[in-house]
């Protein structure tokens, strides 16, 4: 048994195998400080929720309280491994300022309450709103990370009984782009690959995707790979010289919001070499002839100067890319938060098609999600989706939806696509939306541009209410907080990236009051006594289980099939991945093996749109483009980024993730091992850039964009020069609003025409020195924040880790 230090080791010790093998087992376990394994009262069932990878673990309870957790040597994803969050973010649910009452606002300022008070309030608001405006005064900010049952019972009562349109999440920063670009190439959303494919690659490509630091344990998958016998070879495309860069053969560093140049001289080079599947590209798909015509323009000696790489560079992964015999792609956030975003996402597909790479072990494409549950928000329709992928836009949908609720099937609104969420904050700005309920997010630090979403959300005519563990910085704003149980305190089930779904069950009571989302939800619905055509209450369910079961109706039939799956068969594994149903009873590994798509022009979910303009497609149209329901090869042109450098604002500024930290950190920053590895914000910046402006290591520097500015310590280390990274983690719950240290001041208002998703990863910026440093930054060492030269760790060893508290590694 080897002890590892949980925060200096992050991907702990390596079990090397080779392609084709299984990927060894290795458990890692820690529990707090003095409590013994034979002490625990019970181990219960989980997944991780600090990120979308859905590592299987069991939570430690020893007198009614978390105590520990330890990674399922038995699940599919992880076979034990844990990562730092897994392993120490659950002491958050024990800090001692959860919420545990309710509170509403009186006199300017939130004082404690009962739920009966803080729900007749919303209420009273909702009932108000609905005679004097109509259903469009009201609307609802979700999440990526609440249950499956919680998310379908919020798009039955929003989309179903109240009949709004204004309905979205958080996932649209997160991961619209990933559903979007897999609508427009294959008719609907649903991951093609596995994970398992990191088993038989022999080339992985990363892009935009720092995979070692937002989805440790499946690096640590592909670190074994790499320590094994016929390892493959990576492709990273990313700005900053990452843990994955550095173990990559091929790293192209293009400067930011330059994607869709760089994909096209890619693709050039494949169409040029030859390297491509005809027979896959005849029988599968559409469009391919216009790709061939559009990258014709893009030889990589255009290109280069573009996205500021080298010609041999481009060649190099273009031929690694193209000489692949099991090519696996991932994407995530470099792309989709980045200029052009749904462009650039389905580039990579268009790779994949054009290879013939999809639905054999191996080969695939990996459109990742970030938060733990993202999938779901989309799957159920608590989004901008309607529930079970099924399509906005064709009528018959939304009658079997109808038919599912037993509601009127003019009462979901379908008259025009659904509100996202920078537009739903439009209408707040303008006055038109009155009611905004936020649940599980936290806007006010992960919107761009906060001095507006501030402004927005103090409005008085805005009635504002926040569900969350935690008195955030969007509570400050909020009219009524509802205290929520979190994740431990409630069962539920959710899916992660590569569609495995898990059972997650309530190990202990939420704090005070608290109650699961699920039940808040419900009671509200109760409350306003909404009613399906029988005049029966709606929704029908009653607890977590029965909207599971009706969750299974709604998904029967649709590509996101759960009709085999139930609370009962995820109790005895761990871990399935959809489409599950009689057909499939053990799930799904891969989807599209047999070369047909959900794109049958009445089956998908979407006539797909423009990727230039947003402007939706006519279901005329797309039966003209794809009466087969192929998969769809959609080229695209590079445009460049709005906002380009200036001499007043000269670098490109991206912003992102630490290893350490979790978003807006209401977890990370309340364990201790976390915060101390990562405590403060910092800014990276390229030995170069920092040598002409006279920046030291640690210095303080302001970083300024038109929109704001932030203070942050310097980090001398690898990025590209002329960009700047932000991590966007650090608010102002723990810090005065004076610190200026959040990210999303600097960020505009500006969102990708298809997916809609905000540019959290392209403007410009100035960066000035403020006051020479005492010492380094405090920023993580081990990771892509590194100091120029330093190497990161990687250590050899055994296949159990018990883990240790130390902080030693992440900032020696
Ligand atoms: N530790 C940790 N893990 C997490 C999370 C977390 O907060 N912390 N959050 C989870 C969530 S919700 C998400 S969405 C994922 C996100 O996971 P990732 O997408 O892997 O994380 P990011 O740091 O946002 O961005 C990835 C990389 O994009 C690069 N990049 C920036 N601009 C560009 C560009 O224009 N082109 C290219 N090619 N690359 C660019 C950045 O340098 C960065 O390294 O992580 C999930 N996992
Ligand atoms: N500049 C910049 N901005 C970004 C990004 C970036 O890369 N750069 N990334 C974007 C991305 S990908 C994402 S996903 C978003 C994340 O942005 P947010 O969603 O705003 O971030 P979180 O801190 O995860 O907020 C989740 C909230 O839910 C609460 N919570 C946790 N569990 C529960 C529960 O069970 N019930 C309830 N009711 N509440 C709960 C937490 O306390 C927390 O306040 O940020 C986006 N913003
Ligand atoms: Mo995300």
């Amino acid at each position: 048994m080897a002890v590892r230090d949980g925060i200096g080791q992050p991907w702990g010790s390596r079990t090397p195998y080779g392609a084709g093998q299984s990927w060894p087992v290795r458990v890692d376990s820690y529990l707090a400080d003095g409590v013994q394994p034979e002490e625990v009262d019970a181990w219960v069932r989980t997944a991780a929720v600090l990120h979308s990878n859905g590592d299987g673990l069991d939570m430690a309870v020893k007198d009614g309280r978390i105590v520990g957790v330890r990674g399922r040597a038995d699940d599919r994803v992880n076979r034990g491994r844990l990562d730092p969050k897994d392993l120490f973010g659950w002491q958050a649910n024990d800090s001692p300022d959860r919420l545990t009452t309710p509170l509403v606002r009186k006199d300017g300022g939130l004082v404690e309450s009962t739920w009966d008070e803080a729900m007749n309030l919303v209420v009273t608001r909702s009932k108000q709103l609905l005679n004097e405006q109509g259903p469009s005064a009201l609307g609802f900010y979700t999440s990526g990370q609440l249950f499956a049952e919680e998310y379908y019972t919020l798009a039955a009562i929003a989309h179903g009984a109240i009949g709004t349109n204004h309905v979205d999440g958080n996932t649209r920063l997160c991961t619209a782009t990933a559903a979007e670009s897999l609508k427009q190439s294959f008719g609907c959303d649903g991951q093609p690959a596995s994970y398992s494919d990191v088993d038989h690659a022999d080339v992985i490509a990363l892009f935009g995707h720092n995979v070692a630091e937002t989805q440790a344990v499946l690096w640590s998958r592909i670190l074994d790979r790499l320590a094994g016998p016929n390892p493959p070879a990576l492709l990273c495309v990313d700005p900053r010289d990452t843990v994955v860069a550095r173990a990559s053969a091929v790293h192209l560093a293009p400067l930011p919001g330059t994607n869709v140049a760089l994909m096209n001289a890619i693709l050039h080079e494949i169409v040029e070499n030859d390297w491509v599947d005809h027979e896959y590209i005849e029988q599968c798909t559409v469009g391919y002839d216009d790709l061939v015509q559009q990258v014709a323009d893009y030889p990589p000696g255009r290109v280069a100067p573009i996205c500021g790489v080298s010609i041999g560079d481009i060649r190099d992964a273009a031929e690694l890319l193209g000489q692949a015999q099991r090519l696996l792609c991932t994407v995530l956030q470099g792309f989709y938060q980045s200029h052009q975003a749904t462009a650039a996402a389905v580039q990579v597909n268009n790779l994949v098609l054009v290879r013939g790479m999809l639905g054999k072990p191996g080969a695939g494409v990996l459109q990742m999600n970030g938060q733990p549950t993202a999938e779901n928000t989309r799957e159920c329709g608590a989004d901008g989706d309607l529930t079970g992928f099924r399509n906005w836009a064709n009528d018959a949908h939304v009658a079997e939806l109808a038919t599912l609720w037993n509601l009127d099937q003019a009462q979901i609104p379908h008259y025009a696509p659904p509100t996202h969420l920078m537009q739903m904050l439009r209408y707040a700005e303008n006055g038109t939306m009155r009611m905004l309920w936020v649940s599980a997010t936290n806007p006010a630090v992960s919107l761009p541009e906060l001095s507006r979403v501030r402004s927005i959300l103090s409005q008085d005519r805005l009635f504002l209410v926040v569900q969350d563990a935690f008195r955030t910085e969007t509570a400050e704003f909020a009219d009524v907080v509802l205290p929520a149980a979190m994740w431990g305190e409630k069962t539920g089930t959710f899916t992660n990236a590569d569609r495995t779904v898990h059972l997650s069950e309530k190990a202990v009571d939420p704090p005070g009051q608290a109650r699961p989302d699920f039940d808040i939800f419900m009671d509200y619905a109760r409350r306003m006594d909404f009613r399906d055509k029988d005049g029966e209450p709606f929704p029908q369910w009653t607890d977590p289980e029965s909207a599971f079961e009706a969750w299974k109706m709604a998904s029967a039939g649709r590509p996101c099939d759960y009709s085999g799956l139930s609370h009962e068969k995820l109790r005895s594994v761990s871990g399935i991945q959809w489409p599950c149903n009689a057909d499939n009873p053990d799930g799904t590994e891969r989807l599209y093996a047999d070369g047909k798509f959900f794109a049958q022009p009445d089956y998908c979910e979407s006539y797909g749109r423009d990727m230039v303009t947003g402007a939706p497609l006519e279901p005329t149209e797309y039966q003209a483009m794809n009466p087969d329901g192929k998969a769809m090869i959609k080229a695209a042109e590079y445009l460049p980024a709005h906002e380009p450098a200036t001499d007043e604002f000269p670098f490109m500024l991206i912003t992102g993730r630490t290893i350490y930290h979790f978003h807006t950190r209401t977890k990370t920053a309340r364990a201790p091992q976390l915060n101390d590895a990562a405590p403060a914000m910092w800014v990276e910046i390229s030995a170069m850039d920092a040598k002409l402006l006279g920046i030291a290591e640690g210095d303080l520097t302001e970083v300024r964009t038109p929109r704001g500015k932030v203070h942050a310590r310097a980090r001398v280390c690898g990025i590209r020069e002329h960009v700047l990274f932000l991590p966007f983690h650090y608010g102002y719950w723990d810090a005065g609003q004076d610190e200026h240290r959040a990210a999303n001041e600097l960020t505009p208002t500006e969102w990708d025409p298809a997916s809609k998703q905000p540019l959290f990863k392209t403007a410009a910026a100035a960066i000035s020195l403020v006051k020479a440093g005492d010492g380094p930054s405090l920023a993580p060492t081990t990771t892509a924040s590194a100091p120029v030269a330093t190497e990161v760790p990687d250590t050899e060893g055994d296949a159990t880790t018990v883990v240790t508290e130390q902080q030693t590694g992440a900032r020696r």
